[in-house]
């Protein structure tokens, strides 16, 4: 069934429910004199290139790919369209690697036909910090489909990793793969429900007449949470610690540093928003939400060409209600014009969806582990990760 995810060391699904199997690496590390020291072979007309992502030409090329080419939601109506200036966000956080952003193009004419990148990342799993790769943007141009060119990147990722002496990756997909050690549930929460509706993103529910289903969404014009303010640069200590203290709870975490968090959860305009409480009396910052801006192009709307939506990222509430907390992040993102917020039911998000007026898609997200066993697939209130 899985002729390439059969050979490769991750849970497999004949494993389910096997409770003799420890939980950690399948496979020990190998000296990495022994790691290929040579690519892997592609297709003669195609060649790996490493892509210098600060370069625009490039930028260019693997947005434009991305752009045409990458993930759709299963009626094929939207796309992901990340911009130049988050995949550069993306792709070069501290510590990063050039040589794991690998792409594929034609030998003759210099096409980039296919891309596929990894970061590195601290994950915690359960009490063990663990030096991984978080995979991410796996993308093989439309007409070079079902040719077995996915399997050749991801080893090809894999023996770029190892070099690195990592042993371990993370990543996300859509599709059911062996084996996911948690199955997330995508929530949408309409700002704009009328051109949602006119896009066919959502539909107008049974007994709604657009005018009710625009007052149903309505929100105050402004933030409700006193000392409700964006983070700044010198907050970057103060998050840090409240974030790490919060994700200590989850069974599968980033470990976050203040390099990390000042890359990850800094405001960037128009790729990551983070506000935080600010207590007015004794200035201590009790609570932290951010979202991540990822727009998707709508396909063959007369109207319409963008979708603009943000993505729920980490979120912390100690003081404020989590609930009167993201209250206040859909307030930000309405007056920041996006169309819909989005958020997985992953850490406490189950506490505020159904209150705040998100219903559940028709997408999931499964997480995986590569070389990393599980013992028992974990419910998405335990994962405290959220991949890009
Ligand atoms: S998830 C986003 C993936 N991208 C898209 O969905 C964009 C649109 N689709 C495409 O571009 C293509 O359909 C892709 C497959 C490229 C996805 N993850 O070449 P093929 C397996 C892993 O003939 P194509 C993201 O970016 C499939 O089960 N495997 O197929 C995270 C089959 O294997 P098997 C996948 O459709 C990526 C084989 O590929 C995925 O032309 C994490 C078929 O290959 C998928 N999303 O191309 C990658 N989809 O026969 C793994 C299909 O066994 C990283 N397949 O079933 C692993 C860790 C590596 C680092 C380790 C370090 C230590
Ligand atoms: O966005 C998604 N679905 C939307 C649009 C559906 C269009 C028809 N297929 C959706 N809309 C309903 C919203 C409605 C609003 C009012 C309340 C009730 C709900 O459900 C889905 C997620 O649900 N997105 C996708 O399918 C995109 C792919 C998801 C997998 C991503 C893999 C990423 C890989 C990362 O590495």
């Amino acid at each position: 069934r899985h002729k390439f995810w059969e050979t490769q060391p991750v849970g497999q699904f004949k494993e389910i429910g096997n409770t003799s199997l420890p939980e950690g690496p399948i496979e020990a590390p190998t000296p990495l004199s022994e790691v290929k020291q040579e690519p892997y072979n592609l297709p003669n007309l195609y060649e790996w290139v490493t892509c210098e992502i600060n370069s625009e030409e490039v930028c260019n090329e693997i947005y434009n790919l991305l752009a045409n080419n990458y993930v759709e939601d299963d009626e094929n109506m939207f796309r992901f369209n990340y911009s130049k200036e988050f995949l550069r966000w993306a792709l070069q956080p501290p510590g990063y690697f050039k040589s794991w952003h690998i792409g594929v193009r034609v030998k003759s004419s210099k096409k980039m036909v296919a891309f596929i990148s990894g970061i590195p990342a601290r994950i915690r799993v359960r009490d063990e910090v663990v030096n991984m790769a978080e995979i991410n943007f796996l993308c093989v141009h439309k007409k070079l489909r079902t040719k077995r060119l996915a399997p050749v990147m991801i080893k090809e990722v894999t023996r770029r990793v190892h070099l690195e002496n990592i042993w371990q990756a993370t990543y996300t997909a859509g599709v059911v793969l062996p084996t996911p050690i948690a199955t997330c549930q995508y929530w949408h929460r309409s700002l704009n429900p009328k051109k949602l509706i006119d896009v066919g993103f959502s539909r107008l529910g049974a007994r709604m007449t657009m005018s009710r289903t625009i007052k149903l969404y309505k929100l105050p014009e402004s933030t409700v949470t006193q000392g409700f303010r964006k983070m700044k640069i010198l907050d970057v200590p103060a998050v840090t610690r409240l974030i790490r203290n919060y994700l200590s709870q989850f069974v599968v975490a980033p470990d976050f540093d203040e390099h990390d968090v000042e890359h990850w959860l800094l405001p960037k305009e128009n790729v990551v928003d983070s506000y935080l409480v600010e207590s007015p009396e004794t200035h201590e910052v009790t609570d932290f939400c951010s979202f991540y801006t990822l727009p998707s192009s709508i396909l063959g709307n007369q109207n319409y060409s963008t979708l603009k939506a943000a993505y729920s990222f980490y979120n912390v509430s100690t003081k404020t209600p989590l609930l009167q907390l993201m209250n206040d992040a859909l307030i930000v993102a309405k007056q920041r014009d996006y169309d819909v917020f989005n958020a997985l039911d992953v850490m406490h998000n189950e506490t505020f969806l159904k209150e705040l007026k998100f219903g559940p898609g028709d997408g999931k997200l499964h997480y995986y582990l590569y070389n990393y066993r599980i013992r028992h697939a974990l419910n998405p209130s335990e994962l405290g990760l959220v991949l890009l």
